[in-house]
């Protein structure tokens, strides 16, 4: 096995276990890692001499700081004719939905920065555990996209307006408040992360109650992660956040005149006009639906915002590229945003994404 390939595959002690291995980029996830996981995890899945899957990233300081962004605007650029921009999201969203489906624990080891793609990797298995260096955060509308990955699943099943909240501000979260919010499981440090797994290689996790075998060792080597922040703001945010559109919450949170309304107000002047308003409708249309419906809705929302010209490269070019941090979006404002331009994100595409 080579040591300098994008992700590593080993398998010790009946444990499948994969480390993301680009840490000058914060393990951000491309197309490569994507189709080496799809080669892999069908066979781990049926090997009766594997127990559970382990996931984590290498470096130290990241999980997985999201998708490959920055491949598909060079491609863009550079190659508008590639396929990276087509298949790169087909093939993610059929990595979310199998590690959904999948039949054996799926475990999580989130010490760093788990954002966007990266959390369509871990928030959909069996458990995740978050260490003192964890942060969360789905932060796509700051460059123009939705919360993908999934996002449309899970967000919609936090309570009250906290997935609207995350999802339009990008807020981050540290392993207390993802806790509380139920996006981990399990607070252990981050130095006792080679325990944790030793100790599940050593676990009897055969038959039907594989999950709760997995829930005993996590909880054996679980320490408190401190006090959440969430609580304390949880009504204000269901207050404001629960509004059906975008300008709504922005008129809500106006009237607030909270120091904390007024900062989310900021933070959401910064986030593309577009991208806010289709979250909130891709939020509306993802309530209550499977998650394979959900992914379906989501590839071709992610094949609308690869269309030239769309916020997306402006928003991957001021944060990723250039890293002026100044969008120029456009339309630049939530009024200049039509009906016309949020439905076109929910059209069918010519090679939709339909599981049977
Ligand atoms: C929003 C995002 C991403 C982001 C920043 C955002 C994202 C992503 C990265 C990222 C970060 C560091 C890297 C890298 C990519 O940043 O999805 O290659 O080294 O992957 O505001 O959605």
């Amino acid at each position: 096995m080579s040591t300098d390939a994008e992700i590593l595959f080993e398998v010790q002690h009946g444990l499948g276990l994969i480390t993301l291995n680009r840490p000058k980029a914060l393990n951000a996830l491309t197309l490569d890692m994507i189709r080496e996981m799809e080669r892999v995890l069908p066979a781990w899945e049926a090997d009766a001499g594997i127990k559970a899957v382990v996931v984590r990233g290498a470096g130290g300081r990241a999980f997985c700081a999201g998708g490959d962004v920055a491949g598909l605007y060079r491609e863009q650029r550079d190659d508008p004719g590639g396929t990276l921009r087509r298949d790169f999201f087909r093939e993610e969203y059929i990595i979310n939905r199998r590690i959904y489906r999948f039949r054996k624990p799926w475990i999580s080891l989130l010490d760093g920065i788990d954002m966007g793609g990266g959390v369509g990797l871990s928030v959909h298995g069996s458990h995740s555990v978050a260490t003192e260096k964890f942060l969360f955060a789905m932060p796509e509308t700051a460059i123009g996209l939705f919360p993908d990955v999934g996002g449309g699943y899970f967000l919609c099943r936090l309570r009250g307006a906290l997935g609207a909240f995350l999802a339009l501000t990008g807020h981050r979260l540290k392993a207390a408040d993802a806790l509380w919010a139920g996006i981990v499981q399990a607070h252990v440090p981050s130095e006792r992360l080679g325990d944790l797994v030793a100790a599940m290689g050593d676990a009897d996790l055969s038959g039907e109650g594989a999950r709760r075998k997995v829930d005993a060792v996590i909880a054996s080597f679980a320490t408190d992660a401190g006090a959440a922040t969430l609580p304390a703001i949880s009504e204000e945010i269901d207050r404001c956040f629960s509004a059906a559109t975008l300008q709504e919450i922005v008129t809500k949170l106006r009237a607030r005149n909270t120091d904390w309304a007024n900062k989310q107000l900021d933070v959401l002047a910064k986030m593309s006009p577009t991208a806010m308003k289709v979250t909130l409708e891709q939020l509306r249309r993802c309530a209550n639906r499977s998650f394979e419906d959900t992914m379906t809705i989501e590839y071709r929302m992610s094949q609308a915002c690869m269309r030239p010209g769309h916020d997306f490269y402006e928003g991957v070019r001021a944060v990723l590229i250039d890293k002026d941090q100044k969008p120029q979006w456009n339309p630049p404002t939530v009024e200049g945003v039509t009906a016309q331009m949020v439905e076109a994100h929910f059209e069918p595409v010519a090679n939709d994404l339909v599981f049977e």
